[in-house]
């Protein structure tokens, strides 16, 4: 399905805080069964269906049913439940047959009979602890789980889920920062996702340890997991939106290229690379500001001898159009009576977590600090409050940094597992908590307290988070970039993998440190890491203390004039990348996708393209990077095209991919094979991108920042489709930074395409849909891969101009509908 691009949108909205919408759950009559409940050998399993395709599976000793609650799922969701019809040894649903073998063994199918997840043992239980053993074919492909290094495909690889603070992490290295329990199996171009629901270190083998067998394992808590069938890749991130909830839509100013380091040490250093990003014209629109803005890094407090007149430098940076964003870790330093107000309120209102009865002191960046209890509401509230006055100073956004919880306590690096938490939280029994129990959890609380208090502050407009740690559905609260790694060849390789994988777990807005943290890039390394991550959807330059500088500028007008050209090409495309993060907003497919998820039946076996091309990614629906798999080296590497018609995005050139074949499981579908891939010669100031025939891409003039209005004409690019094949397009704007779209401050127009029997290409612009007047008049239609010699309006006639991909009207355009045939 080449243009199947298929939206699978959230109905019946409802908003919740922050933005997120969710389908409203559905209402059941009590007496039709939902599901099954069997206890076989002292052992109950409860299945139950939330929707016709989603599966809850729930396994206890048939005198333990634990505690129902979850940190991550949306509650309406979580609760809803879907009439079965039951059979002999289960039930089924309308698309999918649960059986239950006499020792307890669940089966899942598609209602062909195709097994989707079998397991190969019943459940295992050792005390509290237990284990999942499922038959893994040959065929099967594994993503998901964060942001753990390695390749795409999880398979024979196996996991453990402890956030960590892992400084100078390498492939290898597992854990790190995040704990996302969530997959996606591919068997045979068929998609389920797998959700474990359970808080502690647990573990996952996707054949490591036997090449026929997966496992999923804990120590302790619920056997809760839930199963999200598609077969559609796209269908299940839908439905882990609607579970968790999507990627809220950022502020705009998010989206833009950003500038950090450890640390801007003072406000002239700050205020110069600001001026300095502005005199050679390289667009940017935020720094950051890491710990040494601070006293004795001491959490929101400001060194006001380096940076003197704090508010002052905010609002100058804020007349150049940049953004701020400070880091406020949330480890407090323990300073009694020394007027250190976090302290002072936070032990006034009993806010940090215990160990032995007293408050749990631990030493990290301020030297001994106490670090608040989270998981209780009224914490969350007092920690937002910490946030007025930097939010009064005009700060845009906020780093949680440090949040696993680090801890300079070696070798656990974290809180002992004994120190008790408290939790009050609607949904859960309210009762304390051992570490063990909240360690994954307690970053996504610290974001969760963050986002709410920011936004408490600042009731309209959106807030800006980012994360270290997090957990299953963080993604509501901050972004995330994927901590300290290292500025090597092969850590720019990595960004890839990790930031598809972080997507296909619900970030959506995810980046790597831009250059890498660790270490001192090369000028090519930089220039090819600021070339990459331009298409990548958090965009952020950072680099550790002691390391050579790392802006754009440093190596020279030569370096400095490709990663510009760049940085400005993504400036161009903001109207792409801010529609499809609305998009993200809504269905859950996030802005940076393996080709799989567009292109699930690229390959005749129905294997994963991505396993040919780990160098490749969608950046939105339409553009395809294809950066080396290994940058560098300088031989000519390969790149895979999904069949179709494709364009390379810098010089309009048109290259038909399609070559049909039989699909080994003759299931009758539109199915092609890739033809032998195209070989590429890299050029390091060249980094091969491709479009979809029948995509409709908008873009803009640059500008130095998303703050300032675009100078000239909306460019839709209209790649021509296939005779016959579908073509469209989307734009959304707003105001970029408040909620007034929910009350109809936005605009949205679509466009489409055709080729008419004569052989005309008929461009349709459709009205526009909301009440938010954007900045164009005109547009501009330029297409590519159609030769146009003339072109005409309803009303009139306009001949075409030439450009350099193809050929271009120019329009005038107040939203309303349009028609413009090329012929
Ligand atoms: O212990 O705030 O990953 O981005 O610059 C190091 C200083 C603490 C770790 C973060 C890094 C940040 C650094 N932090």
């Amino acid at each position: 399905m080449l243009n199947g691009k298929k939206v699978f949108a959230l109905s019946a909205a409802v908003f919740l805080g922050g933005g997120l919408r969710v389908q409203a759950q559905q209402v059941l009559p009590p007496s039709s069964p939902t599901g099954i409940v069997k206890t076989v050998n002292g052992v109950t399993l409860n299945v139950q269906a939330l929707r016709p395709d989603v599966l809850r599976v729930r396994i206890y000793p048939a005198d333990r049913q634990p505690e129902d609650a979850s940190w991550a799922m949306l509650p309406p969701s979580r609760l809803t439940r879907f009439p079965v019809t039951l059979e002999e040894s289960g039930f089924r649903t309308p698309v999918l047959r649960v059986t239950i073998s006499a020792d307890g063994r669940l089966t899942v199918a598609d209602l062909n009979g195709n097994i989707l997840q079998q397991d190969a043992a019943p459940a295992a239980w050792d005390g509290g602890a237990f284990r999942v053993t499922k038959i893994k074919t040959g065929d099967d492909h594994f993503f998901g789980l964060g942001d753990k290094p390695g390749p795409l495909d999880r398979a024979g690889e196996a996991f453990v889920m402890w956030n960590s603070d892992t400084f100078g992490w390498q492939e290898s290295t597992d854990p790190i920062y995040k704990s996302i329990p969530f997959f996606i199996q591919m068997r045979a171009g068929r998609a389920l996702g797998v959700f474990l629901d359970n808080t502690y270190r647990t573990f996952f083998d996707f054949g490591r340890e036997r090449d026929d067998r997966y496992t999923f394992s804990a120590p302790a808590g619920p056997l809760d997991y839930y199963l999200l069938y598609g077969p559609e890749p796209k269908h299940v991130l839908n439905t882990w939106a609607w579970l968790t909830g999507p990627t809220p839509l950022p502020p705009l100013w998010a989206l833009g290229f950003q500038q950090s380091r450890y640390s801007y040490m003072s406000r002239k250093e700050t205020e110069e690379v600001a001026a300095r990003f502005r005199s050679g014209r390289i667009p940017a629109d935020a720094i950051w500001l890491d710990i040494d803005f601070q006293q004795k890094n001491r959490p929101f407090t400001i060194d006001q001898d380096r940076f003197p007149g704090f508010a002052d430098m905010v609002h100058t940076l804020s007349a150049e159009q940049f953004h701020l964003i400070t880091i406020t870790d949330l480890h407090v330093a323990y300073l009694p009576n020394q007027n250190y107000a976090p302290y002072d309120t936070g032990k006034a209102g009993d806010h940090f977590v215990k160990r032995n009865g007293q408050d749990y002191i631990g030493p990290v960046w301020p030297g001994p600090s106490v670090f608040p209890d989270f998981t209780q509401q009224q914490t969350r509230a007092w920690w937002g409050t910490l946030y007025k006055q930097l939010v009064a100073d005009g700060v845009s956004g906020f780093w949680n940094d440090m949040n696993e919880p680090a801890v300079f306590v070696y070798p656990a690096k974290t809180m002992p597992g004994d120190v008790q938490h408290r939790i009050e939280e609607p949904g859960f029994a309210t009762r304390t908590a051992a570490h063990t129990e909240i360690h994954n959890i307690y970053g996504m609380e610290n974001s969760r307290a963050t986002h709410d208090g920011v936004l408490a502050l600042r009731p309209n407009e959106r807030p800006f988070v980012m994360t270290r740690a997090s957990f299953a559905g963080g993604q509501r609260y901050a972004v995330t970039w994927t901590g300290d790694n290292s500025s090597t060849w092969n850590h720019l390789r990595q960004t890839t993998p990790q930031l598809l994988n972080l997507g296909l777990s619900g970030f959506s807005l995810a980046g790597a440190d831009v250059g890498g943290f660790a270490g001192s890039p090369p000028p090519d390394l930089l220039t090819r890491w600021l070339m990459l991550a331009a298409f990548q959807p958090i965009d952020r330059d950072h680099a550790v203390k002691g390391s050579r500088p790392h802006e754009p500028w440093a190596d020279g007008p030569e370096q400095e004039a490709i990663r510009r050209r760049y940085i400005e090409e993504r400036y161009k495309l903001m109207p792409y990348l801010y529609t499809t993060a609305e998009e993200t907003s809504r269905d859950g497919l996030p802005i940076i996708r393996p080709l799989f998820v567009e292109f699930p039946h690229a390959t005749a076996d129905n294997h994963p393209l991505d396993l040919d091309a780990p160098g490749e990614f969608m950046f939105g629906p339409d553009l395809l990077v294809a950066d080396s798999p290994s940058p560098e080296e300088v031989a000519p590497y390969e790149v895979h095209l999904p069949p179709g018609i494709w364009y390379n995005y810098w010089t309009g050139e048109r290259l038909d991919r399609s070559a049909p074949i039989a699909a080994r499981d003759n299931e009758i579908r539109e199915t092609t094979a890739a033809l032998p891939p195209i070989m590429v010669q890299p050029k390091l100031d060249e980094l091969p991108i491709y479009v979809r025939a029948g995509a409709i891409v908008p873009m803009q003039p640059v500008t130095q920042s998303t703050s300032e209005v675009p100078n000239g004409l909306l460019t839709l690019r209209v790649y021509a489709p296939g005779p016959g094949a579908s073509c469209s397009g989307e734009i959304y704007q707003d105001d970029g930074a408040t909620y007034n779209f929910r009350h109809g401050a936005y605009l949205r127009q679509s466009f489409t395409c055709s080729i008419a029997a004569d052989g005309a290409l008929n461009v349709d612009v459709a009205k526009s849909e909301g009440n938010f007047t954007s900045w164009w008049k005109e547009i501009r239609v330029e297409v590519i891969g159609f030769a146009a010699k003339s072109a005409s309006t309803e009303s009139r006639a306009i001949t075409p101009e030439k450009t350099s991909l193809g050929s271009a009207v120019t329009v005038p355009s107040k939203g309303g509908a349009m028609h413009i045939t090329f012929q």
